[in-house]
């Protein structure tokens, strides 16, 4: 193979790459805006439909799923689950901070969730699912507690290096719920066969200002659900 053809084949190898992780963000449909300092927080929609699966897998008494409501009894569930990326395009961090300081505004907001051994806020994200026929809601997730931190950087911005103790997200970066992450599904045990929309709300409470909040706090992605007891295969199926 000559070096010219070895060239080319490493370019289109990058390529392929650079496409593939452009198809995975809607980092350049959200630009940095200016907004007074403030955050504006997003759902990467392009994440969430790429990373969604349904599993069937079994709880048993002692999980902290079970403990913590995200599913409601014991044994088998069918779960969708997906990746849910908060990204942050204000010109300003989300900066919600430690819990323990005595000035923090949002100290109320935070509670500790004993299972995972650390402080999350509270109600920030719920998920719902939806007839695609006529909208109805026919399944949905508790209210889910956040712990904010940079975990995926958008933009190629600074990084104030947010964490669980010290919460917030950068301009510029993303907070990410890997769909393998408890609560990070809809339980869809039982429902019939069709075609859905699965709905992502976010700051649900509207504890957090996002100035003009030019960019949407809810997104929603199309799902095919299986038939309730059928065997899981295609795209969707995912063996935990
Ligand atoms: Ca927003």
């Amino acid at each position: 193979m000559s070096l010219r053809i070895v060239l080319l084949c490493l370019l289109a190898t990058l390529l392929a790459a650079c496409q593939t992780s452009a198809d995975f963000q809607v980092a350049s449909e959200f630009p940095i805006y200016g907004n007074d300092g403030k955050p504006d927080l997003t759902v990467d929609a392009k994440r969430l439909a790429a990373r969604m699966d349904v599993v069937d897998r079994y709880f048993s008494a002692d999980e902290c799923a079970l403990k913590e409501g995200d599913v409601g009894t014991v044994g088998v569930r069918r779960l969708l689950q997906f990746d849910v990326a908060i990204l942050n395009a204000g010109d300003g961090d989300l900066v919600v901070g430690d819990r323990s300081d005595p000035n923090n505004i949002y100290a109320n907001l935070f509670e500790y969730a004993p299972c995972h051994q650390h402080f999350h806020i509270n109600d920030f994200s719920l998920y719902e699912l939806l007839r695609a026929s006529d909208r109805s809601v026919v399944a949905t997730s508790r209210k889910l507690g956040f712990c904010f931190r940079d975990n995926l950087d958008y933009m190629g911005g600074p990084s104030a290096h947010y964490l669980c103790t010290d919460q917030g997200i950068s301009s510029g970066w993303a907070d990410l719920y890997a769909r393998e992450t408890d609560g990070q599904w809809i339980d869809i045990t039982g429902i019939p066969e069709g075609d859905y929309i699965v709905r992502v709300n976010i700051n649900v409470s509207g504890s957090f200002d996002e100035g003009a909040n030019r960019y949407p706090n809810t997104v929603e992605v199309p799902v095919h659900v299986p038939a309730p007891g059928q065997p899981l295969t295609g795209p969707l199926a995912h063996t935990p």
